[in-house]
């Protein structure tokens, strides 16, 4: 067992909720990351003596001053990689391996056995750092799929310690998750957890029901018992948004302004649709630009007073899958535009760069309707914010059945992105909408987003796992 360190409550994530920048006299300082799940578990970090554990996002090559510092008013705690280590454990293993696999295999994964050994070394490296700052008894909680098996090797390192992990990606069925060659040390791995979370409860059931095939243990409902008697729950914890922020940001004078000044760059269009995701083969931008790109051909929508804007935010650059289908969208793109556009009036307004808040915000404003289409996506966080911006309750939303929100925002028009005559169909019914149906409709939805806040999410996981008894061998029953 390892000394231990002060810490009530460790957050253990890939990522340091920091970014460092440079400053052109060669300087650095590290800048808060956007993003929700640093604004959420903020709080509770403060309340706690809470400290997080993650990746710095460079090299141990490029930098060697990795000692734990204090940023924000929050303990951070380096986890080093080495160049090495980011394209085997990191781009490898990670975003080439799981990320599609997990991904109902939208693209192949690789199967690399040096990439696997570079993930249980990297894995092992978190959980020592892990069971340094933790205190006696403390809680601990691991995210996503590049630290599965954090939770049981931090408990052999510390078993007094309560453990959770949340998976924000989606967990396979059975079917597929079988395909990996490391799918019971993954289990394993998982099993180290008093709560694995999932987006759905689908998810959580798929885990339960491989633990039972592939590890043998006793399963019921949502609870796996092992051969010690420990149990461990695999439940839902649907993520969201700081509802209430995004709201606020949309309605502030600039961002207002900011909105109004985007339309008149586009031309003051009669419609605007808009599309924001990062990079990446699993969000479906391919099929939804082409199913655009027949409304526009077959006339249903002229260039002249519609446009599709679509921020694609680079993404996991040096891997082979993301190039190549950059490649694929750039061509598309520039098709489009170059078959069905006009001086000045592209079909479709393409950028890809990634921007402030507040410019995402002000985009959010500026369209008419949002257009969401991913093969897979374990929740999907763009649509809830367009959501919560529409504050008039105006704004149509078209959802792929295949995001985890759409089992919360069953009012936005529900689309398969393999069906490219469905997702046509559903543009032009909610380009066609009158306003007292898109008002039903985004009040509805609004309402599940400002009720089911990031908030809620983090202290219904966190008060969840602090009613786990400390190094009990039985978890207090519901
Ligand atoms: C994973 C899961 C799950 C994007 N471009 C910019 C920017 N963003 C922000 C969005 C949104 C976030 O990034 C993206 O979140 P998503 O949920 O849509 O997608 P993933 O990145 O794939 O996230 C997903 C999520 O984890 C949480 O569990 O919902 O299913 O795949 O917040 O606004 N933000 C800024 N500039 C950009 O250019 N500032």
């Amino acid at each position: 067992m390892t000394a231990s360190g002060s810490a009530d409550l460790v957050i253990v994530a890939n990522r340091l909720p920091v970014d460092r920048v440079v400053e052109p006299d060669g300087t650095s300082s590290w800048r808060r990351s956007p993003g929700g799940l640093v604004s959420a578990l903020e709080p509770v970090m403060r309340v706690h003596d809470g400290a997080w554990i993650g990746w710095t996002g460079g090299t141990s090559e490029e930098s060697d001053d990795l000692a734990p510092f204090v940023e924000d008013g929050m303990q951070l705690v380096p986890v080093p990689l080495s160049a090495r280590e980011v394209e085997e454990f990191y781009e490898g293993f990670s975003n080439a391996t799981l990320w599609p696999l997990y991904h109902d295999v939208v693209a192949k994964p690789l199967f690399k056995r040096e990439w696997w050994e570079s993930y249980k070394r990297v894995n092992q490296r978190f959980a020592e750092r892990a069971a340094e700052v933790a205190a006696p008894g403390a809680m601990v909680w691991v995210h996503d799929y590049q630290l599965q098996l954090v939770p049981q090797l931090l408990r052999e390192l510390r078993p007094d310690l309560r453990i959770g992990f949340f998976l924000h990606i989606p967990f396979p069925p059975a079917e597929l998750f079988s395909q990996l060659p490391w799918r019971r040390a993954v289990l394993e791995g998982l099993l180290g957890a008093d709560i694995v979370g999932f987006h759905l409860p689908g998810g959580a059931q798929n885990f339960v029901r491989l633990v039972r095939q592939r590890v043998g243990h006793k399963t019921h409902r949502d609870l796996v018992t092992l051969p010690d008697g420990r149990q461990v729950r695999a439940a839902a914890y649907p993520i969201s948004i700081d509802a209430a922020d995004f709201e606020d940001l949309a309605r502030s004078p600039d961002v207002t302004r900011r909105a109004e000044a985007i339309r008149a760059a586009l031309g003051n269009p009669k419609r605007v649709l808009l599309g924001v995701d990062r990079l990446d083969y699993t969000k479906g931008i391919y099929p939804r630009l082409r199913a655009y790109a027949e409304l526009v051909a077959d006339g249903t929508f002229d260039v002249e007073d519609t446009v599709f804007v679509q921020v694609a935010t680079p993404s996991r650059e040096r891997v082979d899958e993301y190039r190549k289908m950059r490649d694929e969208i750039d061509m598309l793109v520039g098709r489009v535009n170059g078959d069905l556009g006009q001086i000045g009036r592209p079909a479709i307004s393409y950028l890809h760069s990634s921007y402030p808040r507040e410019e995402m915000a002000a985009l959010y404003r500026a369209a008419d309707i949002m257009v969401v289409t991913p093969y897979r996506d374990g929740m999907n966080l763009v649509c809830k914010e367009y959501v919560a911006c529409r504050y008039d309750n105006d704004g149509a939303l078209v959802l792929s059945e295949f995001a985890g929100a759409a089992h919360e925002l069953s009012q936005a028009w529900l689309v398969n992105p393999y069906d490219i005559n469905g997702m046509k169909a559903a543009i032009v019914e909610a380009a066609n909408a009158d306003p007292k149906e898109l008002t039903r409709r985004m009040k509805a939805m609004r309402k599940t987003v400002a009720e089911h806040d990031v908030d809620r999410w983090a202290t219904g996981f966190l008060d969840e796992l602090d009613a786990v008894r400390p190094s009990g061998r039985r978890r207090v029953r519901r």
